[in-house]
């Protein structure tokens, strides 16, 4: 298929170059110039890279950069046509969502909202899970695209979906791995080694996928990002922002929030979320240790 590719970030990159290795014709674009996909022509704006195309996929950090890719200057709304496929794969607002489709449909093409879940190895690897909202027929359109990029799909419905659906993943990620990272500091406290606790964890009703992916990089103390803090601290926002327009109440959620913003404040926003373990070892006053790191 004919598609352009918007947004080279971490995740971006591997996903427009997995489109190239499976032999889709592909043209890229990235806010910031230099950025580059081999095998993939380079354009020089959204609206440059979307001419033509069948698919325009997009990967960008937030609703504001979506919006202003989207409509902006020399925006994908330029070269919009009648079929095409707007697909956003960043993670945004369901509901700033739905009046971006809007605007696409009025202009007779089709939106698709299909964030992912997998970090930086999965997108590299083609392993994604695409979380996705749209009509089922243009979805089926998406198929070898998808299959490029991804292991599977989930339709959660129609638009919006997609991003609702992966708020309430990512909401349970963060809650979850706090959880996690306050027992190996209280664990650490009380003498328990979080090599000797980890078996444990692995073997009672408490084991997890967060636990069992995080659980190496904490060890080995490495927070290079696979998911940067400061991407999981906008979903953090995304989805009590979600919750408020809906009037649902997240007390835990509302609480992670607050360990996000400092940590972020401490300047840890490009580091991986892991890293929020730091902020509690420092106010516990200990470094958490175990033997099979
Ligand atoms: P990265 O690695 O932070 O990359 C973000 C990308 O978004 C990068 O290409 C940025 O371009 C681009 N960006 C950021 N703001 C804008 C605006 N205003 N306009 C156009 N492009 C912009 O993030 P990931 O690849 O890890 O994640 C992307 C999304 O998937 C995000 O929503 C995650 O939550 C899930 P730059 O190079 O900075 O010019």
């Amino acid at each position: 298929m004919r598609v352009a590719f918007l947004g080279l970030g971490i995740m971006g990159r591997s996903m427009a170059s997995n489109l190239v290795k499976s032999g889709h014709e592909v043209t890229v674009w990235n806010r910031t110039p230099g950025k580059e996909v081999e095998g993939a022509r380079v354009a020089g704006s959204p609206a440059e890279a979307a001419r033509g195309s069948e698919v325009v996929w997009m990967c960008v950090s937030d609703t504001k950069a979506v919006e202003s890719v989207l409509f902006g200057e020399h925006g994908v709304e330029e070269s919009l046509t009648e079929d095409m496929v707007v697909v956003d794969s960043s993670t945004i607002s369901p509901s700033a969502t739905r009046k971006f489709a809007e605007r696409v449909r009025a202009r007779g093409a089709h939106y698709v909202d299909a964030p992912v879940t997998g970090s930086k190895t999965a997108a590299e690897n083609g392993t994604l899970i695409f979380i996705i909202g749209g009509e089922e027929h243009v979805i089926e359109r998406l198929k070898p695209c998808l299959a490029a990029m991804g292991k599977q799909f989930f339709r959660m419905g129609e638009v919006g979906k997609g991003h609702a659906a992966k708020l309430v993943m990512n909401l349970q990620i963060a809650v979850i791995y706090e959880g996690f990272v306050e027992a190996l500091t209280l664990g650490a406290k009380l003498g328990v080694d979080a090599g000797t606790l980890l078996p444990l964890i692995n073997a009672s009703m408490v084991r997890s996928g967060v636990v069992e992916y995080k659980a190496p990089f904490v060890l080995k103390r490495d927070f290079t990002p696979n998911f940067p803090m400061r991407l999981m601290h906008k979903d953090i926002r995304l989805a009590l922002d979600a919750a408020k327009e809906a009037r649902v109440k997240l007390p835990a959620l509302e609480i992670v929030e607050e360990v996000y913003d400092v940590a972020v404040e401490d300047g840890l926003q490009d580091e991986d979320f892991a890293a929020t373990i730091t902020l509690l070892e420092k106010w516990a006053g200990i470094q958490v240790k175990g033997q099979s790191a």
